[in-house]
């Protein structure tokens, strides 16, 4: 039998590469992003396990979204499993002192850019009345953590879309869940702290984060199981970490 087709987007770093790779034995893989030598050498090593096609976009470029999803060859126009997980912090700062730039990057694309894609993919699920949308919210869309007001109101608006979602896609059959991580240590704080690797590094220090590979691993158990079993939101923490903001650490 054929396997299913799953899209991964912002598949070229941390939670979506890491998806990518685990899904591969299962499923035929779309995987998108802006950085194309990362896609092309993802590409290379998954096809030894699966098909895989390339997409480089801009989730908040809604033509760009429309022309590389909108016109897919035949053989991989039916997407059954789409992961919503291209994102991004930017800045962490009291919302008096924050860039206006950083707010847009994180509405553009953490919100918007996953309903231009999910608009995109949607009509083929209800039309076969078939199909699964992960969305990858944020332990950020339950608690809101100070100098981090934007980021948290983009994941708590991932967390409403989900919700919404479930109900719009009730009658066609459709699931949808949430998947809502803690710290996981990833490219996410150098994007935060605009490329700064040492402040990056000190988010994780002195505690045992969660890796991709722990994200990947969810998303996997939530994706293969039964058709009727509908996983809605699984909130995963490091164990180190109690909340938003408490993180149990050594040093
Ligand atoms: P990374 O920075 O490692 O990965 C982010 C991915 O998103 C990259 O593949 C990047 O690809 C893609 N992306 C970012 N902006 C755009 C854009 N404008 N258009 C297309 N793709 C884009 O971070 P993570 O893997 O940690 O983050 C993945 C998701 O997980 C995000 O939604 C994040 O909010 C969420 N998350 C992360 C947590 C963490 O602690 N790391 C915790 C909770 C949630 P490219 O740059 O090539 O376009
Ligand atoms: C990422 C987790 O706590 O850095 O969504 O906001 S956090």
């Amino acid at each position: 039998m054929t396997k299913p087709t799953a899209l991964v987007t912002g598949a070229t770093s941390g939670i979506g590469e890491a998806t990518a790779r685990i899904l591969s034995p299962t499923h035929r893989l779309i995987i998108c992003g802006r950085r194309e030598d990362r896609l092309s050498k993802l590409a290379t090593e998954l096809s030894q396990a699966t098909d895989v096609l390339t997409l480089s976009f801009d989730v908040r470029d809604k033509a760009a979204v429309d022309s590389a999803l909108g016109k897919l060859p035949d053989e991989w126009a039916s997407i059954a499993l789409l992961i919503n997980n291209a994102g991004n912090a930017h800045g962490l700062d009291h919302i008096h002192e924050a860039s206006v730039d950083d707010w847009d990057a994180m509405i553009d694309i953490n919100v918007k850019g996953l309903l231009y894609v999910t608009q995109v993919v949607l009509p083929e699920m209800v039309k076969s009345n078939h199909g699964h949308v992960i969305n990858i919210g944020s332990i950020a869309g339950k608690e809101v953590y100070e100098r981090g007001s934007v980021y948290c109101a983009s994941k708590f608006a991932v967390d409403a879309l989900t919700q919404g979602m479930r109900l719009d896609l009730n009658s066609h059959g459709i699931r949808v869940t949430s998947i809502n991580p803690g710290l996981v240590e990833t490219e996410f704080s150098i994007v935060r702290f605009k490329g700064d690797e040492d402040r990056a590094k000190s988010v994780y220090a002195g505690f045992q984060p969660l890796t991709a590979e722990d994200i990947a691993d969810a998303i996997r158990y939530v994706a293969l199981a039964p058709p009727h079993v509908t996983v809605t939101d699984m909130t995963i923490l490091a164990t180190a970490q109690a909340s938003a903001t408490k993180v149990n650490r050594r040093s």
